[in-house]
């Protein structure tokens, strides 16, 4: 509960005494109403963890470490069709099939982000996205879980971080579409923490009288989140051993991934992730590296060019590996990293951005350039605390393809494209025809249910057992739809 009214004189003083009293400039200018609001916020923010931030990396920051260590490409287990044993990677189904079976996953979406890229107003995950029935992504991940919990005979949790700026929307938006048809207490959603920009001295900034520039505290803040709203402790009872993470922006992620969860249980890894080999060395993904010894993550931006370019003997990308944000943790390992014990454990990254504000008269000044700071952790950096961390191959065909800009690269078109190949891909092994340009886009739009299929080897067992081949045409949906699109 907020700190207002009783507590207020405190909450000022505290402020006060870390130097933000601006923040309650305004204050007898607010109706009740807006008193409250504020104090709500303000009481969210951890003033001691601010100033130790706004020390280290804005007003005095250290001199610039070198930012990282000793660097080597890292290794990764790769798929049969390049190298990999098919025998591993049958073993590791196996494990994880068993593992799923004994209800020891829970799937977990980070859906936090404010989406500012695609422009779209309300959560991301209720964006649409599947290319006839124009599926919302949490109706498409819904599905996917649903199935999952199906063939394995457990039920799978759903476990869903949203941020104070989206939550209620979520919640509603779930509400309205009766869960799409997973049962309520299979889903338990939960905000992330969030963060007040400030600017170059450190000062707090506020977007209004009544409210402060607050966002979400990054995807890395999920760790964090997951032990304070008791989500760990939920897990815990339930049995949960292990939590698939995955981006609300990618409708093709494998939210359920046996062999995944296999390679991650017969490595006795704390922290498993997918790579994609990077497209060119431009990519806008992260690429795994061995950092001084231990696995991690570096920015694209972080990536030297010469690096970025950098060949092997072969002709590939040396540093080829890209992170498309799909990790295994193991739930005692997510609970450490959260900082259960030690406070947090995942640093603070700055980002310099535009942010709206008023000064000191009240007024609102729109910046031309860039005016603040903005704190934000990354998942990716719990790597290194991991035991035996490893990466496993996936093809980016058929999981990766995110919704993130409105247009070009990673835009609903891009992505919409990328499903319809993949559907085709499957209608093709199977035996099926379908008519195709160049690039494998079907001459006209199919859609394939996950009910029918979430991906080759399920969609040929549901083909063969058609009584006949199914007439392919325009706006053809393959599998029963139990649930209307929103
Ligand atoms: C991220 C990775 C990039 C690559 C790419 C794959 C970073 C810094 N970069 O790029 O290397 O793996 O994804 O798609 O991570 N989110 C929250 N809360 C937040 C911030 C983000 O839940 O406070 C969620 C957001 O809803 C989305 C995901 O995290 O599902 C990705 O966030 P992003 O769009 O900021 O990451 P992006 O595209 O820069």
């Amino acid at each position: 509960m907020p700190p207002f009214p009783a507590d207020i004189e405190t909450l000022r003083n505290r402020f006060h005494q870390h130097g933000q009293s601006h923040v309650f400039a305004h204050w007898n200018d607010l109706s009740p109403g807006q008193k409250a609001k504020l104090a709500e916020e303000a009481a969210r923010i951890d003033l001691g963890e601010l100033d130790r931030l706004v020390k280290s990396m804005v007003t005095s920051p250290d001199d610039a470490p070198p930012p990282f260590g000793e660097l080597s490409p890292p290794g990764y287990i790769p798929l049969p069709r390049h190298g990999g044993s098919s025998e591993d990677w049958r073993e590791a189904r196996q494990r994880g099939e068993e593992a799923l079976r004994a209800g020891k996953v829970a799937a977990f979406t980070v859906a936090g982000g404010q989406g500012t890229r695609l422009g779209f107003e309300g959560p991301k995950g209720s964006f649409p996205v599947t290319p006839v029935l124009g599926k919302c992504l949490f109706q498409v991940f819904a599905e996917k879980i649903l199935v999952a919990s199906q063939r394995y005979g457990k039920i799978i949790p759903w476990f869903i971080m949203t941020s104070p700026m989206n939550h209620q929307a979520t919640t509603d938006f779930f509400d309205r579409h009766h869960f799409f048809g997973l049962s309520q207490n299979q889903v338990r959603f939960f905000p992330q923490g969030s963060m007040p920009a400030v600017d170059s001295k450190g000062h707090i900034l506020m977007t209004a009288k009544d409210e402060i520039a607050l966002s979400p505290d990054g995807h890395g803040g999920s760790l964090r989140a997951l032990v304070r709203s008791g989500a760990i402790a939920e897990m815990e009872a339930l049995g949960i051993d292990l939590i698939s993470y995955f981006q609300v922006d990618n409708p093709m992620v494998r939210c359920i991934d046996p062999a995944f969860i296999g390679f991650h249980l017969l490595h006795d890894s704390e922290m498993t992730s997918k790579m994609v080999p990077k497209r060119s060395p431009d990519e806008k993904v992260g690429v795994f590296a061995t950092l001084s010894g231990k696995l991690g993550v570096l920015e694209y931006s972080d990536l030297p060019p010469e690096l970025a370019t950098a060949t092997d003997t072969d002709g590939q990308l040396l540093y080829r590996a890209g992170s498309i944000a799909i990790h295994l943790f193991s739930r005692d390992f997510a609970a450490r990293a959260g900082g259960a014990e030690t406070g947090t454990a995942l640093p603070f990254h700055l980002a310099h951005k535009k942010v709206p504000h008023i000064g000191e008269d009240g007024m609102l000044v729109n910046p031309s350039e860039p005016n603040a700071h903005k704190f934000e952790m990354f998942v990716f950096d719990a790597l290194p605390a991991a035991k035996n961390p490893i990466l496993v191959e996936t093809l980016r065909e058929e999981e990766f393809s995110p919704v993130k800009n409105a247009d070009g690269l990673d835009s609903p078109e891009t992505c919409r494209a990328d499903q319809l190949r993949l559907f085709a891909q499957w209608i093709l092994r199977a035996g099926g025809k379908i008519p195709c340009d160049s690039s494998g886009i079907p001459e006209f739009p199919v859609e394939v249910s996950p009910f029918f299929g979430d991906d080759s080897d399920s969609f040929e067992k549901s083909w063969r057992d058609l009584p006949t081949p199914p007439r392919l045409e325009a706006g053809v949906v393959l599998g029963p739809q139990p649930f209307s699109a929103p």
